[in-house]
């Protein structure tokens, strides 16, 4: 049973001097992806706000470090499959920022062509499975996924994400018992942001070290902390390993945090604002890499300005996408239908 906490792999890395185990161009890497993904966020929520967006919307504002950091460990090929709260990792595994806002606002242009909406968006080119409504549905698909590689023998590695909430379903149980029985490569990822919808964990389950309960199955795994993406990304690599060498599953508990209510329509009522706040001052994934760039003369403020101007261009842009591609045409009702 692997039970490495983040903390020991913070040495310095050999390209860096002070930076730890990271080099500069990857620091900045982080930095982008994790601010396109909460810009985006932030954008979608004022698009919902404006009645452009229907049905649900679950924003990943809080927990970008934990798409980002998986996907540095992550090679071309390997797959992931998520929940509804889906946005970040579509960014994070490179789907198109436009294609990703139109389907939020049901348009042709999104990538269900406009009619999946949020939670059903899908790239076989990025090897994206979804975006899955019900919750902890796409834990056995992720080991189906995995199942699939194993027999083709191609070396890839699934990442299936769910929550703190999804983890206490029968079905995440049954999988991870088939999945080590068939010693499947998949990483599984419980992204623990300490609710589900308004329910605390301290209120769900007495057995809060969620990646122990692998253990009964034989499954190795570790929590971390996923307010660090570099803790994550070495947290993934680790996973990664172990599911590309043949020695079947392994489970990331990864501690984060959504800042934002669990959809858009969440009266906030089971946490304190000074919770929120708290975690916003003193946790936050983009200010600890901010802070490392700057800190260390890696980055200047202008560095960190011309990201900003470009992750605000490329938002933007998606916005208007959004708004001006059209909505799917009549006849799209009889298309992409499993009769
Ligand atoms: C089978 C099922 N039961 C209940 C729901 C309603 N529901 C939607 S999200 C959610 C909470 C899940 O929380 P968690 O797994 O922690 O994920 P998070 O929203 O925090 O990312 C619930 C109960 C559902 N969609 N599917
Ligand atoms: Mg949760």
């Amino acid at each position: 049973m692997a039970t490495a906490t983040a903390a020991q792999t913070a040495e310095p890395g050999p390209e860096s001097g002070a930076l730890p185990n990271v080099s500069r161009d990857e620091l900045l890497k982080f930095y982008r992806e994790m601010l396109l993904i909460r810009r985006f966020e932030e954008k979608a929520g004022q698009l919902y706000g404006m009645g452009l967006i229907g049905g649900f919307c679950h924003l990943y504002i809080g927990q970008e470090a934990v798409v980002v950091g998986l996907e540095a460990a992550a090679e071309e090929g390997d797959k992931r499959v998520t929940s509804y709260r889906d946005h970040g990792h579509m960014l994070a595994c490179g789907m198109d920022a436009k294609g990703v806002m139109a389907e939020l606002t049901g348009r042709e242009g999104g990538y269900s062509k406009g009619k999946g909406g949020s939670m059903h968006m899908f790239s076989k080119e990025r090897h994206f499975y979804g975006g899955h409504g019900i919750v902890a549905a796409q834990v056995p698909i992720g080991a189906g996924l995995a199942f699939a590689d194993k027999y083709q023998g191609n070396g890839r590695v699934t990442f299936t994400y769910f929550g703190d909430g999804a983890a206490n379903q029968g079905q995440v149980y049954e999988t991870y018992n088939m999945a080590q029985l068939w010693q499947l490569p998949v990483v599984f990822v419980i992204e623990n942001n300490q609710y589900a919808m308004g329910t605390s964990v301290k209120r769900s389950t007495m057995s809060r070290t969620y990646w122990e309960r692998g253990a009964a199955y034989g499954i190795a795994g570790e929590e971390v902390d996923g307010m660090d993406v570099l803790a994550v990304k070495a947290a993934g690599e680790r996973a990664v390993e172990h599911c590309r060498s043949g020695q079947g599953p392994y489970i990331l508990e990864v501690k984060t945090y959504r800042y934002r209510g669990h959809s858009m329509s969440d009266p906030a009522k089971y946490r304190t604002r000074e919770e929120v706040q708290k975690m916003k001052d003193e946790r936050d994934p983009i200010e600890h890499v901010r802070s490392i760039l700057l800190t260390g003369n890696h980055a200047s403020e202008d560095d960190l300005k011309a990201i900003d101007r470009e992750i605000k261009e490329i938002v933007n842009e998606a916005a208007e996408f959004s708004k001006e591609s059209p909505e799917p045409d009549v006849s799209e009702l009889w298309t992409d239908i499993v009769a």
